[in-house]
């Protein structure tokens, strides 16, 4: 089932970007070379100048002088910029919502549920400013104490995707500003817009707070800006979400002038199902985890590994709940999967459908393309495939809604197929056999960064530490201890008494 759009839409998708903007106290941009589209259509809602080099430049310079004394302002006394932004957000939480939707094409209970992560993830960092912990341990010496403590690390280039446009951006900035670090923003170029909202945002907390509004930067382009960050030797560490070609250029340049880099690349995300499964749980979080977000998630369930006992029951409630999907206008309600960002991304799932099918995959449901929005704006009924074998296309990331389902015997060989991909970021094992749930979390189960019990393998709580393993580069971001990405670790050997002892027990007299 299906919307089509009026004719005026496109005029009607721009007015409600400018009302949006306004409403989040953005200045409207100055027209352009950069376009800022929605999705939902293909129209352009606004656009606006990329950041010149020279802008850029002075832009991390301004960051590296905040820097200066924001690193000397207490933990705490930092976390009111962050304490004021959740203020703002959750103020602001539908507008910046649906104007997640305009450009990101999500649908509205997904933008509010990013913007409500950015809510979480500030109040994670209200806390953390109180728990920069470093450790003490035992000296080997007498009169001597040995301590860990953490220091803030510089400047931040953080370098963002289009499909989480403003949660991981909170991530990131949230943990570094009280971590007493600044930020210099580069956001994908699909959603520009976004950007320039939490921007002003993050600036007006400043001012309400009386902190520095340099501690954040904006600088707005592609992919060379980007390398212009990367390449900077004032930038302390530079955390990047996006493709895994994107990570193999970035993480050799950064290596190579010894920076540090944070990286969020693919992911290829399996779930298996055992014969033990409750599979009416089962079916509902596939789906969710397969179609939610049009199959643009990083954490976008991609593999299912069946036991071949229950892949016939277990495909019909699937199959059935993706008849019912509603594809079509994300700001409608109802409606459950929304427009892929742009053309190539449609042009991607239909070459990887190709290849699928000439390796023998059979075509379950889903694939074609809804053809009700215009030329520019590709809405795609989610499909499933049924593979013979884990073929290059299965290993592969492909950026939209396919599933492609196997079966196994033994559940050692569903772990073998389950690893045997490049990427590791999000796994998932639904069973009610503690034996099997025990063996996915084990050393020799599951290798990705996220592995789940009954739950599909998108939609991560802040709190856990997200990332993976393998092609997904080895970043983490969020909750549990990523903080210690932020900051740099300094060894304090203090010697309080009066002799002056050699560790290792050395004697040098
Ligand atoms: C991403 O797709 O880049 O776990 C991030 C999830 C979300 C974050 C996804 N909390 O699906």
């Amino acid at each position: 089932m299906t919307d089509t759009l009026s004719p005026n839409t496109s005029r009607e998708l721009r007015d409600r970007a400018d009302a949006l903007l306004r409403a989040l106290g953005t200045k409207l941009p100055e027209p352009g070379a950069l376009s800022a589209r929605s999705p939902i259509t293909g129209s352009e809602l606004a656009s606006l100048k990329p950041t010149a080099a020279a802008d850029v430049d002075a832009a991390i310079g301004r960051a590296e002088h905040a820097f200066r004394a924001w690193r000397t302002v207490p933990a705490p006394q930092r976390a009111a910029v962050v304490r004021r932004l959740a203020e703002l957000l959750t103020e602001h939480k539908d507008d910046l919502g649906e104007l997640v939707t305009l450009e990101a094409g999500k649908i509205g209970a997904e933008a509010r549920g990013e913007v409500q992560e950015m809510i979480d993830i500030c109040e994670f960092a209200i806390g953390l400013s109180r728990q920069l912990y470093g450790r003490t341990m035992p000296s080997e010496r007498p009169g001597h104490r040995l301590m860990e403590t953490w220091h803030p690390l510089g400047v931040v280039a953080v370098i963002s995707a289009f499909n989480f446009p403003v949660a991981v951006w909170a991530w990131n900035t949230a943990l570094a500003l009280v971590c007493g670090d600044t930020v210099v923003w580069k956001p994908s170029d699909a959603t520009p817009l976004t950007a320039l909202a939490c921007h002003s945002l993050l600036q007006q907390a400043a001012i309400d707070v009386g902190a520095d509004p340099h501690v954040h930067q904006l600088v707005q382009g592609g992919a060379e800006v980007g390398s212009q960050l990367v390449d900077d030797a004032r930038v302390a560490l530079v955390s990047a979400t996006g493709s895994v070609r994107m990570g193999r250029t970035v993480a050799p340049r950064v290596a190579a002038r010894f920076g540090r880099c944070l990286l969020e690349l693919g992911g290829n995300n399996a779930a298996v199902v055992t014969p033990s499964a409750d599979l009416d749980l089962a079916a509902r979080g596939i789906v969710f985890a397969a179609a939610g977000t049009a199959g643009q998630r990083c954490t976008t369930l991609r593999r299912l590994i069946v036991h071949v006992d229950v892949f016939g029951p277990l495909l019909d409630r699937i199959a059935a709940a993706y008849r019912q999907l509603r594809v079509g206008n994300p700001l409608d309600d109802g409606v459950l999967v929304g427009p892929l960002i742009n053309g190539r991304s449609y042009e991607a799932m239909q070459e990887a459908l190709q290849r699928a099918q000439a390796d023998g995959g059979e075509l379950i449901c889903g694939g074609d393309r809804v053809d009700d929005f215009g030329a520019d704006a590709y809405y795609v009924r989610p499909a499933i495939v049924r593979m013979p074998a884990q073929t290059a296309v299965v290993r592969e990331e492909t950026f939209a809604p396919i599933l492609y389902v196997l079966t196994y015997h033994e559940l050692d060989t569903a772990v073998d197929l389950h690893n045997a991909v490049p990427q590791g970021l999000s796994s998932a094992i639904f069973t009610q056999n503690q034996r099997e749930a025990e063996r996915f979390l084990a050393a020799d189960g599951s290798d990705c960064g996220i592995a789940n019990i009954n739950i599909g393998t998108s939609g991560a709580e802040i709190g856990g530490a997200f990332g993976g393993e393998k092609e997904t580069g080895g970043g983490r971001e969020s909750g549990s201890d990523s903080w210690k990405s932020y900051m740099r670790r300094a060894t304090n050997t203090i010697n309080y008494s009066t002799e002056l002892p050699l560790a290792q027990g050395i004697k040098f007299e």
